[in-house]
Formats: C-alpha cells, structure tokens, sequence
C-alpha cells in the first residue's frame, strides 16, 4: 500500500445553512479521503479567517494553483508536513490568503486519505489500539440568542448531557428522548410553538431563559428516571454576542435587563447552583478571562467551557491556563485550520487537566469527522446536536464506532459530579 498523494480536488459544496462552502477530495496511490468545511454563525474574534478574498471560488482556486501542485508526491501520513506546509504557502497569522476552511478541508481530507490507504477508521490511524474510549454527546436542545431570531431566549443553547450513561447507544437515545419531550412541553407553554428548529435541530420557541432552564430541568430529571441514569444539563451563553462594549453590559434584548459583569457572574453561578448545570459554555465576554478564572474557582461539578474565549488557539488557552481562566475547552478544528494546530491545543488542555470538548459548526455538513476525531484523541465530550442530517451523521457514526469495538468499547473518564 502507498499513501502518495497523486492529486487534490476542490469543489464547492454546501452546508446546512445553505451557504457555499468548500470540499476537498485527497487522492492517494492506494486511498482516498474527502472532506468539506463547517461555519460559525456566533463566531470568536480569533477565529482563523474562513476565505481569501473572492469566498469560496478564490479557495478553489488556491488549491488548484498553489496547494495542489505542492503536495502531490507528499505521503499523506506525513500529516504535520503536510499541514506546516499549508501554513508555509499562506504565510499569514490568520489564513487569510488561502483562507481557514480551505486549509481545514485538506487537512482533513488527508487524514482520511491516509487511514483510508492503510485500510484503518480514521479514529485507529490516528488514536492507534488505545482508541477504545467513546465520548458523552453535548445535544443541543433548545435554541437562542444568535441562533435564532423573534422572542426566543438570550442564552444561545440549552444543552444535555446524559453523564451517566454507559453507553454511547444509552447516551444518544436519551439526548433524543429530551428533545422530543421538550417538543411536548414547549407546545403546551407557547400557544405560537410550531415546531420551528434552529440550524442545529435545537428547538426555537417563544419563551424565556428562565423557562428554558425550567423545562430542561424537569425533562433531564424525568428522563433520567426512566432511563435509570444521571442526565444533566448546560448552556452555550455565548454572551460575547450580547456584550456591549461601550456600555460595559450585557444586554439580554428579549428578557429586557442589562447587566454588567459584577452581575453577569452572580447570575451565572445563581443559574449553576440553583440548576445543578453540569457544563457553562463562554459566560463572558472573550476577552473577560478574569470573570472566566472568578467562577471557575467559586462552582463545584460544573465545567466552565471556553469557546470564542480560545478559538481553539494554543496561545489564548496557554495565557487561559495561566489564568486558570476555566476547566474545559471547546475544540472546533476550523477555529484554527488545520488537524495539527488543534490537536497542540487539546495536548495543552489534558496537561493541563482540562476537558476538551469536540464540537460541530452551527453550519455544518454530513461529514463525520469529528466522531473519529473525538475518539481518536480521547475527547470525553461531543458536542454535535441531537437531530438535523449533519449532526445525526456524526451521531450515528459514533454508533457505528462503538460497534467496531466491540466489547473493548467504553465511555470516556468524565467527572463532572
Ligand atoms: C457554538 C457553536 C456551535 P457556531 O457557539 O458553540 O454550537 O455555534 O458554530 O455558530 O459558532
Ligand atoms: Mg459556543
């Protein structure tokens, strides 16, 4: 078998949302991988930039003219070579010349390239024989804030987590049994509720934060008795979309109160106590790592997660960990381009004790490379929706792999309470 990279094509496709993204095919003497770019709607101001100037045709093109002719004849198994070479033809801190997305999808589509020629699931090539550990999924239930439009709550997602599951099977059938007894109960609360779901198959409905969390409590605790095992829950504030620099508040719009970050942080950790929330995703602003490190150390079994806070940046977590700014970190390749880059920043979080957390694009695409990924380098966490194709796509792909492994199969270490 050989992984010689004999060509790499580029073609535009689209994503859940419906905007054009890019799709690399990476061709091998003896594999072949593919992959396509996701796209943040709530995005970090750190975020690598997505496309060179002229969107996704101009990346085509780049691919064509400049990354292609350069990593033919490369082995795909090379992969830091291959992605420090996508960094040497950019030359640029931000990927704005051959743009972010572009240099996500072939560095992504190598990688499989490269298990694909060796005749191995992504998550074997590159976790090896101690990839055995399958992560708990972060399922978006209800949506808000950027994610949707009208009368819908601030925070931007009401996640679950069924932390007690044994299973991989277990945890995905619960996260699907709240959503759909969300459904009932937004029904009977919102006389306007037609079922209407947002980018990630989140509900979107006309009620407020505070009914959110009700209803999430109450379905997670009668799920969890059923099931006979602990379903938790958090929320992705994303309050960088609703903090207002110039007056130094964040202003809920649709629950009409404003609050500055003193507040911010007494009503974050009241939510935390009051709801058990096990998970709080970016309840600051990103460039608040001093409020971040304040209620990482005042909250028990709850982990404080940073998403546009660190872009999935190496600097930003090592200057995060020195702060000890938070105990978990989102992990979304995109934010920084490339497999190499990302996998530097999870090694920093697990030397540093924290969870890194695998997670989708509200935009998305049927790719289930994130699954493998999550495995692979032992994530204890997926965040990647409940229902709508591009998340059940990595959701049954988990699935799949779980039923690869067989009896070696197990849920990763979480400690969460
Ligand atoms: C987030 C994500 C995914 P987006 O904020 O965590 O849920 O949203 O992809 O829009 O940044
Ligand atoms: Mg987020």
């Amino acid at each position: 078998m050989s992984t010689v990279i004999e060509d790499v094509i580029a073609r535009k496709v689209f994503n859940s949302r419906g905007e054009e993204t890019i799709e690399v095919d990476v061709i091998t003497t003896s594999g072949f991988g593919r992959a396509s770019a996701p796209a943040g709607e709530s995005r970090g101001r750190a975020e690598v930039v997505y496309y060179p100037q002229g969107g996704v045709d101009e990346a085509i093109r780049k691919v064509e003219e400049l990354i292609s002719p350069e990593l033919v004849g490369f082995n795909a198994d090379f992969q830091e070579e291959i992605d420090k070479t996508l960094h040497k033809i950019d030359n640029t801190r931000n990927f704005r010349i051959i743009g972010g997305n572009t240099a996500f999808a072939v560095s992504l589509a190598n990688a499989e390239a490269a298990a694909n020629s060796y005749g191995l699931p992504l998550f074997q090539y590159l976790g090896g024989y101690a990839a055995h550990e399958l992560p708990y999924p972060l399922g978006n239930i209800i949506s808000g804030g950027k994610h949707t439009s009208g009368k819908s709550p601030d925070v931007q997602e009401f996640l679950a987590i069924p932390y007690g599951a044994d299973s991989f099977l277990e945890a995905a059938t619960a996260n699907v049994q709240i959503h759909s007894k969300v459904k009932e109960v937004l029904r009977k609360k919102d006389k306007l509720f037609s079922s209407g779901r947002s980018d990630e198959g989140a509900w979107v409905a006309n009620i407020t934060d505070l009914e959110a969390f009700e209803i999430m409590a109450s379905t997670c605790e009668k799920v969890s008795n059923e099931l006979g095992f602990k379903c938790g829950f958090g929320i992705d504030v994303a309050a960088s979309s609703f903090w207002n620099a110039k007056k130094k508040k964040y202003v809920y719009e649709r629950n009409e109160k404003e609050l500055g970050p003193g507040e911010q942080l007494e009503f974050i950790q009241q939510l935390i106590e009051k709801y058990h929330l096990v998970y709080v995703e970016d309840p600051f602003h990103e460039e608040d790592y001093e409020s971040f490190a304040e209620l990482t150390k005042k909250v028990k079994n709850c982990l404080i997660c940073g998403d546009d806070l660190f872009a999935t940046n190496n600097e930003r977590l090592t200057h995060g960990i020195r702060m000890r700014a938070t105990n978990a970190i989102i992990i979304k390749v995109n934010q920084v381009g490339t497999l190499t880059d990302a996998l530097d920043t999870i090694e920093t979080a697990k030397r540093a004790g924290y969870v890194p957390v695998m997670s989708h694009r509200s935009g998305d695409t049927c790719d289930w490379h994130i699954a493998h990924l999550a495995v692979a380098f032992k994530c204890p966490i997926i965040k990647t929706g409940v229902v709508e194709g591009a998340r059940v796509a990595k959701i049954n792909e988990l699935l799949r792999i779980e039923e690869f492994l067989g009896e070696r199969a197990k849920m990763a270490e979480l400690h969460i309470s």
